[in-house]
């Protein structure tokens, strides 16, 4: 054989077998292709959701799949992603939605893709209210709340502040089912504490974030100029951010103001800070486990057929500036 011919028969077997016959390098069966996972996320500025992609990142780097990340603000950012990533390749998607009642439409466009759905944060409802049957890992909402409303009536006793000069503000968003259970839970909590009824005041907002905190925080304060100390809590870090910020520019300040988050995001650079601020502490929930895990079992779900569990609650810990770092880096949340 003259080296041309030589070279031509070798191609041919490597495009096979392989020159010694054997198959040494990954990925090397063309007809095996390399596993494609879309993650959407509904506020994309927002850490929480950064960090969920950058520890979904890190699954995709372990076990050596593709992830495309996408913000999918509204229903129709939502459906096209689906389509593009469909036409893309990609064999499923983990999502937490703008909006859970998109749940059935999401569903029906990805069975018709053949793409697998796991849910995560907020979680989809049907036509009729009820949750829908898709995997879902989302915080013990309850539970969370229970601590956040725990370590507000801890906080306002050590403080030894009145409750005739105190007042809670709540900051809802009744409309999502996660979120309402948090606020619930950290009322209930503070009622069974002691902390009065009458005295925690509800205001909705109509955008979980910092500016609709603040927009909600606003009016209360409007209503309420005989308070004169507030505990604050809301749905997450946004929540309670933007009420704080709210009460700073009536001239409330971290003696005056004591919210505590969900969350363990956005609220860092508050206990960053030098000086203290109404900020006072948080929950922390695990973007680690949201991020990486849902990551990992729709991996196993695409490649193994290991269908993910129905319904994962995780755990939150009570984190202040005092022990953010220790509490964060045990969770495996260190930078
Ligand atoms: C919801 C909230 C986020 C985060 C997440 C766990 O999606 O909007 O801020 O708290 O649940």
């Amino acid at each position: 054989m003259n080296a041309i011919v030589k070279w031509v028969a070798c191609a041919a077997i490597v495009a096979t077998v392989g020159c010694q016959g054997k198959d040494t390098t990954p990925n090397a069966n063309p007809i095996e292709k390399r596993i494609k996972i879309g993650f959407l996320v509904k506020q994309p500025e927002e850490p929480w959701f950064q960090n969920e992609w950058k520890f979904a990142q890190q699954a995709a780097d372990k076990y050596g799949f593709d992830l495309v990340k996408i913000g999918a603000t509204d229903g129709e950012k939502v459906l096209s992603a689906i389509d593009n990533l469909a036409a893309q390749g990609a064999q499923g998607f983990v999502i937490c939605t703008p909006d859970v009642r998109l749940g059935p439409a999401i569903v029906a466009k990805a069975n018709g893709a053949k793409l697998k759905v796991y849910s995560v944060d907020d979680q989809f409802t049907g036509a009729d209210g009820q949750f829908m049957d898709v995997p879902y890992m989302g915080i013990s909402a309850r539970e969370i709340g229970g601590q956040v409303g725990q370590a507000l009536y801890d906080e306002f006793k050590r403080r030894n502040w009145t409750i005739d000069e105190t007042a809670a503000c709540c900051v809802t968003f009744d409309e999502l089912h996660t979120a309402k259970e948090r606020t619930e839970g950290a009322i209930a909590a503070l009622t069974a504490a002691g902390f009065p009824a009458a005295k925690i005041l509800e205001t909705p907002e109509k955008t979980t974030d910092t500016e609709g905190s603040f927009n909600a925080a606003s009016t209360l304060l409007t209503q309420h100029p005989e308070v004169k100390r507030w505990l604050v809590f809301s749905m997450n870090d946004e929540g309670v951010m933007g009420a704080v910020r709210a009460m700073e520019g009536r001239g409330f300040n971290a003696d005056t103001v004591a919210g505590v988050g969900i969350g363990g995001s956005t609220c860092k650079v508050e206990f960053e800070k030098a000086t203290p601020s109404g900020f006072y502490a948080t929950c922390l929930i695990s973007p680690l486990r949201h991020g990486f895990e849902t990551s990992e079992s729709m991996y196993k779900w695409i490649k193994d057929g290991v269908v993910p569990a129905k319904d994962i609650r995780t755990k939150g810990y009570i984190i202040t500036r005092e022990n953010y770092k220790k509490v964060m880096a045990d969770q495996g949340l260190d930078e």
